[in-house]
């Protein structure tokens, strides 16, 4: 909707020549230290210099190139590991493939913390 206007905030917010470079902060859904090791390990592409997510505040910082990256595409990539964010849904599909304690729709707050079910990594 207000596409234009982003994309020409973004090309305001470039102060570097060479490199297209951009910041952006967003919320991203999330329970536990698992969520913030799977959250990052999604934004760990070509293009993305710097993806760190601060469990406590639940907002993701990411610093990319804006040739290949932009708002949405980098939802999606929250998404597609099956977090929501503040723009996008992960499908129930997504969701589904999480990890059992990281549900977090389904419960509140760091029950991931408490080790009291198997846990079976892969
Ligand atoms: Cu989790």
């Amino acid at each position: 909707m207000t596409r234009f206007l982003l994309l020409a905030a973004v090309a305001t917010a470039t102060f570097s020549a060479q490199a297209q470079k951009a910041e952006l902060t967003f919320g991203v859904s999330a329970l536990c230290g698992m969520c913030e090791q799977r959250i990052e390990a999604a934004f760990d592409q070509k293009g993305i210099f710097a993806a760190d997510y601060n469990l406590e505040t639940k907002k993701l910082h990411v610093v990319y190139k804006t040739k290949k990256w932009n708002e949405e595409s980098l939802h999606k990539l929250a998404t597609g590991v099956g977090h929501d964010t503040d723009k996008f849904k992960a499908t129930d599909e997504q969701y589904a493939n999480m990890h059992g304690c990281c549900k977090y729709r389904d419960h509140e707050g760091g029950s991931c913390t408490g080790h009291d079910h198997d846990h079976d990594e892969h």
